[in-house]
């Protein structure tokens, strides 16, 4: 499962937003020193609403994002010690940009560029110390035997220890296709991709290009690895009192085409690639979140290993295709829609899958 850890200076949102996202899926205390609450969110999809209806299935399962919010205090260092902030694929980093004075602002004022960096420095702080400790382990390694392996560790940590003492985030760091690999182990905070969630004055909705700029965030936002999303906390909630029929003439009135909240989720899938496939029928229609450039042998394994295993054929068709047909496979068949791939086929966005397999 796709995860996400909500991270940002107090009172910029965290819990308004972790409400909004997770309120219709099931939530959590974690144990351990840390408290943190984890909630599962579920993945807004209009194709497969549409499947759906065609379908009549039983059940309907969307794709679902997994989040976790830090209730406690501590910082970014406690961050690492939280395993739904070290497993996270990316971090939804919430600025505060709304004003209120009934909500005391941990900078004093509203000052969202030096926010961003304030937050910056902890993850780095917290990453340093975290290369720090991985670097003195290699050393004590070491003195019982060598080995290359740990030796390119050294290395990748060494290069990761001088760009966070420059203060730099470790997504900025270009590094060759084995180095990516053994960092991963780490779960460096300031080397996950960052969405930045821009939490808005009411005021701002309907221009939020205006206020990014003049907040002077252009620039903080183009880094690599970074994506913005603008939204009010404020507005959501609202939207979310809303019975869902209204909800689509209320965001016409401030301008706005889809929900705030829609928009992170689908902003944290593009950030880290993700793709949806779909499997559909009688009993269930169901959205699968896979990376690009998954196969169909490694898709059908995200449904059961005995899938994967024993795979012989995709049946593939493009969701579109087969909502324009009214559900009929026999149909699309009839126009050629329908393809049969091998284990190496790279699944599509959107296609509607059917496993054939050998048990
Ligand atoms: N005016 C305004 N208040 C907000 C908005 N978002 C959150 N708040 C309020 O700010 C306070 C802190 O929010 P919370 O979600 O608890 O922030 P956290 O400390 O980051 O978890 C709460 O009283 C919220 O109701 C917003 O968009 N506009
Ligand atoms: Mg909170």
């Amino acid at each position: 499962m796709l995860k996400a850890g909500l991270i940002g200076l107090p009172s910029t949102g965290k819990s308004t937003l972790f409400r909004l996202l997770t309120s219709s899926g099931e939530s959590a205390t974690g144990s351990g020193r840390q408290k943190a609450q984890m909630g599962v969110a579920r993945v807004p999809d209009t194709r497969l609403d549409r499947l759906t209806a065609l379908f009549e299935p039983k059940k309907h399962v969307p794709a679902t994002l997994e989040v976790t919010e830090l209730t406690g205090h501590g910082g970014a260092s406690a961050l690492v010690d939280v395993s739904g902030f070290r497993d996270a694929h990316a971090l939804l980093h919430l600025l505060r940009m709304f004003t209120d004075d009934r909500v005391p602002h941990a900078s004093g004022s509203v000052d969202p560029l030096s926010d961003i960096r304030a937050m910056e420095d902890e993850l780095i702080l917290a990453d340093l110390a975290v290369a720090e400790r991985r670097l003195e382990r290699i050393q004590q390694d070491r003195k019982k035997g060598k080995s290359r392996e740990l030796d390119e560790e050294q290395r990748v940590i060494e290069t990761c220890r001088s760009a966070l003492e420059e203060g730099q985030a470790l997504r900025n760091l270009s590094l060759e296709g084995d180095d990516t690999k053994r960092l991963r182990g780490f779960s460096f905070l300031s080397a996950k991709p960052q969405l930045i969630v821009l939490n808005l004055d009411e005021a701002d909705v309907s221009d939020s290009a205006g206020a990014v700029e003049r907040a002077g965030l252009s620039g903080a936002l183009s880094g690599s690895g970074t994506e913005a999303v603008p939204l009010c906390a404020k507005i959501e909630l609202e939207i979310a009192e809303l019975p869902p029929e209204d909800r689509a003439a209320f965001l016409a009135d401030l301008g706005l085409s889809d929900s705030g909240l829609d928009r992170v989720i689908r902003a944290s899938y593009h950030l880290l690639g993700y793709r949806s496939f779909f499997t559909v029928g009688k009993d269930e229609c169901r959205a699968w979140s896979i990376p690009a450039g998954t196969s169909a042998q490694e898709a059908a394994g995200e449904i059961h290993s005995d899938l994967a295993r024993g795979f012989i054929r995709a049946e593939v068709v493009p969701c579109d295709a087969l909502i324009a047909r009214d559900g009929s496979h026999a149909a699309c068949r009839e126009h050629g829609e329908v393809r049969l791939e091998g284990k190496e086929y790279v699944v599509a966005d959107g296609d509607v899958i059917n496993f054939r397999f050998a048990t």
